[in-house]
């Protein structure tokens, strides 16, 4: 190089430094965020403050809610199964719509804990482009450098993508469910204090899943007592401390939910058919119990990673799987379309959020997968039917879908179907080889609890203390409405057609 070559190399360099952007990017490169996303089993938006409930306390999620976004519009798209838990965390691992999930040859397959060993070393590099899981969750940020860990619970779940993750600490969701939320917790602490003693600079994904409020909900003692609950003989009549019951209570629902032998609505531990006040009021005590129980968990981790410096630098993600009844509409599980079921919590707060906001978005749990790629400035994949909202997490954007569609025929088919656009609803169901052919038509904006004709009733009003407008009903068969109805059946087909559903109900046209 000679000399004249040496002077412009060297002012090509200063002149590079002295721009800000390069300049920075030289002197500190922009730490990668750490992500924590946080997953209950079983939980109605309803239950939190911030979406309302005035009862159920939960400080922690709280403080996450003010520090961040809560989105009023998230959803799991739904179920082939009983298990709703399976297709919906397929679907958050992968990105995958749920009749994709369907046809995944070992989506039903366990983890058998008295023969595993974990390798995850060995599985990552056992997968090809072409399998759906080199895309799942812990093989993208695997590779991205990103330190993996999850603790959740095995069965029911997606265990070709769980077992990935560099560290894995599950357990069965029957296994001792009274502490099991503190043994999730110390999992995640474990993780992080090795971090911390160990000096460790790459970036982490935790997924940090409860098997609670799922049912049994066998709450501590101090809590159960707080929320007027009992885990085992349960009064006949009311604990005045339990909470109250919901607007939507039913004492039964007006027709067969078409899932005969249902788990979840015939043999819940204390609960099996009752649909009696004592009995609802007691179990959403025993619901509340666990879930206060989980938020003093996810306060411990929230001040560990705020010590360790970590917090601000950390999106924390807190959802369900799915939400669930516990008396509303009568029902008791997880197996239906109402709003306490279809959508899920949903808070987010991190790096560019801004505290305090509020969103509809209009997201499915699918959609948390490519929105995590997003905010890591990962590239998502086309193996994936879900779509990042980070516009709707920065503020850019309020949904990033107009239509919703949910389905579940995990029992008679093909099931029940519901289709959401703007402020109306739609729900049909076609279940029992054609003994229940019904449909529903909501306004969300003037009933966003659903109520139906029987919530008018007398003795019903006097147990839920609320007492309906004449509108507030289900609307399908009124003439005056019969336009939004023909619309929205429209759509619903639309979006049958759309995400490959292979069924219709009776009053559409056939697919084959
Ligand atoms: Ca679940």
């Amino acid at each position: 190089m000679n000399r004249l070559s040496k002077t412009i190399c060297i002012l090509t360099v200063a002149l590079l430094l002295c721009l800000p952007g390069l300049r920075t990017y030289a002197a500190s490169p922009q730490k990668r965020p750490n992500f924590l996303v946080i997953l209950t089993d079983d939980q109605a938006p309803h239950t939190l403050s911030t979406y309302g409930n005035t009862v159920c306390q939960t400080p922690n999620l709280d403080r996450l809610a003010k520090e961040g976004i809560v989105l009023d519009g998230a959803h799991h798209m739904g179920s082939w199964a009983g298990a709703v838990c399976l297709p919906s965390r397929t679907m958050i691992q992968t990105s995958v719509n749920v009749w994709r999930t369907e046809k995944i040859p070992d989506v039903r397959k366990r983890m058998n804990p008295k023969t595993y060993v974990h390798q995850p070393q060995k599985w990552m590099a056992e997968l090809t482009e072409d399998d759906l899981n080199y895309c799942s969750m812990p093989a993208i940020f695997h590779r991205a450098g990103y330190d993996t860990f999850r603790t959740c619970k095995y069965g029911n779940t997606y265990e070709a993508a769980n077992r990935l993750y560099a560290g894995r600490s599950d357990r069965h969701w029957r296994d001792n469910p009274v502490e099991s939320s503190d043994w999730y917790r110390e999992q995640v602490m474990g993780f992080l204090r090795e971090r911390e003693s160990a000096g460790a600079k790459k970036p982490f994904l935790i997924f940090f899943g409860f098997c609670q409020p799922h049912d049994p909900r066998v709450g501590k003692p101090d809590l159960l007592a707080k929320y007027g609950a009992v885990n085992e003989n349960i009064p006949a009549a009311p604990n005045p401390k339990s909470p109250p019951l919901q607007p939507n209570y039913l004492p039964a629902h007006p027709f067969h939910h078409g899932h005969p032998g249902l788990r979840d609505e015939e043999r819940v531990q204390g609960v099996m058919l009752k649909r009696d006040e004592a009995t609802v009021r007691n179990e959403l005590g025993r619901e509340y119990a666990c879930i206060e129980n989980i938020d003093i968990q996810i306060g411990i981790v929230l001040d560990k990673l705020e010590t360790m410096g970590e917090l601000d630098n950390t999106y924390v993600l807190f959802t369900a799987d799915h939400g669930i009844s516990v008396g509303r509409h009568g029902l008791m599980g997880k197996q239906n379309l109402y709003e306490h079921t279809w959508r899920v919590p949903f808070l987010v707060r991190g790096p560019g959020i801004k505290p305090g906001s509020r969103a509809l978005g209009n997201t499915y749990l699918m959609d948390i997968l490519p929105t995590l790629c997003d905010l890591a400035g990962l590239p998502t994949s086309r193996t994936m039917d879900g779509r990042s909202f980070k516009p709707v997490l920065m503020g850019e954007e309020a949904t990033i879908r107009d239509v919703l569609y949910g389905v579940y025929c995990g029992g008679t088919k093909p099931g029940m179907r519901a289709v959401k656009k703007g402020d109306w609803k739609l729900i049909k169901y076609d279940v029992l080889d054609g003994l229940v052919r019904k449909t529903q038509l909501f306004n969300l904006k003037e009933n966003p609890d659903e109520l139906l004709e029987q919530h008018h009733v007398p003795t019903v009003v006097a147990m839920t203390g609320a007492t309906p407008k004449p509108n507030q009903r289900n609307l399908a068969d009124d003439p005056a409405y019969a336009e939004k109805r023909k619309e929205m059946e429209a759509l619903l087909l639309e979006q049958m057609v759309k995400w490959g559903d292979p069924y219709r109900v009776w009053d559409q046209p056939d697919n084959n």
